[in-house]
């Protein structure tokens, strides 16, 4: 079994050293690439700056991607998991025939248990990233962003998201292991991997393997999970990181 995870690509955000357009086009090439050998393929959130569910209105500059990933959900199992800036996916992506968990997954490859989420609320004590999470996730929050009109909502989180985001996208990473990936690991998991950190990194442990999956945003990186082991890969070099069992 092979399984492809991918992370962080913002799409929708506009970058002047990776422009919107270039890494969709690197990300429908990746899509290409792994039609014939991938299993399964894991978008592990953040994939869209922001995605709002409206009732009968999907935003329209989306669409390529929407597309190209419905397609490729015709002959692979996606499975789609939210990140802190598109946890309101859900029903539109399933009609695409494509699995919906909003904060996490477990996938079992062979006798291996993987824990798989965004990274911004590992477990239920991540305060911080729970209480975002519990503030615009819950249902009169969606309810009431629903009746603001689309171009405006949509206009207004892109004015938030190019303010707060764009500077702390790129911060320095000094330790990259969440002490919470341990403490999943001592649990019986043998690895954990998340995103949302957008930085690339792959150690084993004692207990387990951890990857953070970087980003398709200056990073263009992704994980393969197997029966043998996970890997990091570089889709620009080709370089890639095994780490074994
Ligand atoms: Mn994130």
């Amino acid at each position: 079994m092979k399984v492809y995870v991918i992370s962080d690509s913002h799409f929708g955000l506009e970058l002047d050293d990776y422009p919107d357009k270039r890494r969709r086009k690197l990300f429908f090439e990746f899509l290409d690439k792994i039609n014939k050998d991938s299993d399964m393929l894991i978008l592990l959130g953040d994939i869209f700056d922001f995605w709002f569910e409206y009732g009968h209105v999907i935003p329209k500059i989306y669409f390529d991607i929407l597309r190209n990933l419905s397609e490729f959900a015709q002959n692979h199992r996606v499975v789609f998991v939210g990140g802190n800036h598109d946890m309101w996916a859900d029903g539109f992506f399933k009609e695409m025939g494509i699995e919906v968990y909003p904060c996490d997954f477990e996938l079992k490859i062979g006798e291996k248990r993987v824990f798989l989420a965004h990274g911004d609320v590992l477990r239920r004590t991540d305060l911080g990233g729970r209480l975002t999470r519990l503030i615009m996730g819950n249902r009169v929050s969606k309810f009431l962003y629903r009746l603001i009109h689309p171009d405006v909502g949509i206009a207004i989180a892109n004015f938030v998201s190019k303010r707060s985001r764009v500077r702390s996208l790129r911060q320095e990473i000094k330790n990259p292991v969440n002490p919470t990936v341990e403490e999943i690991l001592k649990d019986g998991y043998d690895a954990v991997v998340h995103g949302h950190i957008h930085y690339p990194y792959i150690e084993k442990f004692n207990h387990g393997i951890f990857m953070s999956t970087g980003d398709w945003l200056w990073h263009f990186t992704y994980g393969i999970l197997s029966e043998e082991g996970i890997s990091l890969n570089y889709y620009l070099s080709g370089k890639s990181i095994n780490t074994e069992w």
